[in-house]
């Protein structure tokens, strides 16, 4: 997309003043993401903005994801915030494809790698807040942006699938990963047995709770918000925490080429799990004990769609390479290995933690 494009997407949108630059920002896999700068010819003053490219064959009915997006924004009164578009709409059609735009906010920054221990504690309260501060929306006025997002066993009936199918012949070069998946077929109903039984409710969860989905101040290190709300949607608490784990508690990079050389850091899985439950103390008890299953079940479930996507053709995940979705499924199936080898400790570190807070 050219940027005389961009432009003019960009004031499709409610901006003070004409637009004079947009630059690419972000890692996201899904969507493409822009910042915006606009100028007030009469003031001379200048605002920035986020414009994002909404990846409509993976959210195939972005007016709901939007309808979410603006609801949940409400509720929580922050400052992240939907800027309408001229015609009074949430988002756009151009060219084919679909926009919105949201808040930038100077000064903050997003983390790839976790710093240090206090740093993942922040964004563990950030996420745990997040979940308290929805805890009275109105759940059912929620559309379901991805079918069974977090339904594991879904996931591996796909992997099942994309293995039976192998369209790219690649199944041999990946041959130990689907072992290694195939192997814990056991493992994949724990949690959605757990909420069938009532033992956890359902609330109203972020579900892609990737370290760099916090913005962070960059004078305080506090955390501004909580962004990526694509995927808010009726879900489970201990999925949020478990893959907040699965990608800031690693002591690599998720697309670390030497996979060997991954393990689970667990000082900063126990720093995390203190800032959620600072941020979100309405917790069960039951949800507490179930953290480090969800941190295990989001990684092997992380694993599998990429796994799956790279015996597929990797068309959902944005890649850099061909092997990228297979050197990602690995980090991820070697951080599931160190957790099942540091089960003990994983546990033992929860019952301190909630002793603390009890
Ligand atoms: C995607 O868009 P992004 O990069 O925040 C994905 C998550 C995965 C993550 C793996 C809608 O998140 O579920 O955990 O990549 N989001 C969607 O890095 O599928
Ligand atoms: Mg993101």
């Amino acid at each position: 997309m050219g940027n005389e494009d961009l432009i003019t997407i960009a004031e499709l949108f409610c901006t003070d003043g004409r637009v004079t630059d947009i630059r690419p920002v972000g890692n996201g896999h899904i969507n493409d993401t822009y910042r915006v700068t606009a100028r007030d010819q009469e003031t001379g003053d200048s605002g920035e903005y986020i414009l994002q490219r909404i990846n409509d064959h993976i959210f195939s009915d972005p007016g709901g994801l939007m309808d979410n997006i603006t609801a949940v924004t409400k509720h929580i009164g922050g400052r992240l915030a939907v800027i309408p578009a001229r015609d009074g709409g949430s988002w756009c059609r151009y060219a084919g494809g679909c926009w919105r735009m949201m808040t930038y906010f100077s000064g903050s920054y997003t983390c790839e790698k976790i710093d240090d221990p206090e740093q993942f504690r922040e964004i563990g309260r950030a996420y745990g807040a997040f979940i308290e501060a929805l805890s009275d929306f109105p759940a059912e006025t929620l559309h379901e942006t991805i079918e069974g997002f977090h339904d594991t066993r879904k996931r591996f009936d796909q992997l099942i699938e994309a293995v039976r199918k192998d369209t790219e012949g690649r199944k041999s070069f990946a041959a130990e990963e689907i072992r290694f998946a195939f192997e814990r077929e056991k493992d994949v109903d724990i949690l959605a047995d757990c909420a069938a039984r009532g033992e956890i409710p359902l609330r109203v969860t972020h579900n892609d709770t990737k370290i760099n989905n916090v913005l962070l101040d960059r004078a305080t290190g506090k955390a501004v918000c909580v962004i990526d709300l694509d995927t808010v949607m009726p879900g489970l608490a201990v999925n949020d925490f478990g893959d907040a784990i699965r990608s800031g508690a690693s002591t690599g990079r998720e697309d670390e080429p030497d996979a060997d050389s991954i393990r689970l850091d667990l000082e900063l899985y126990r720093s995390f799990a203190r800032g959620f439950l600072e941020g979100c103390p309405s917790l069960t008890e039951r949800e507490r004990e179930l953290f480090p299953v969800g941190a295990r079940m989001m990684t092997l479930e992380c694993g599998i769609r990429f796994l799956t996507d790279y015996l597929a053709g990797d068309h959902y995940f944005k890649t850099d390479y061909p092997e990228h979705n297979l050197v990602r499924c690995r980090t991820q199936f070697r951080l599931v290995r160190d957790m099942e080898e540091k089960w003990n400790e994983m546990r033992a570190c929860i019952d301190e933690i909630t002793a603390i807070h009890q």
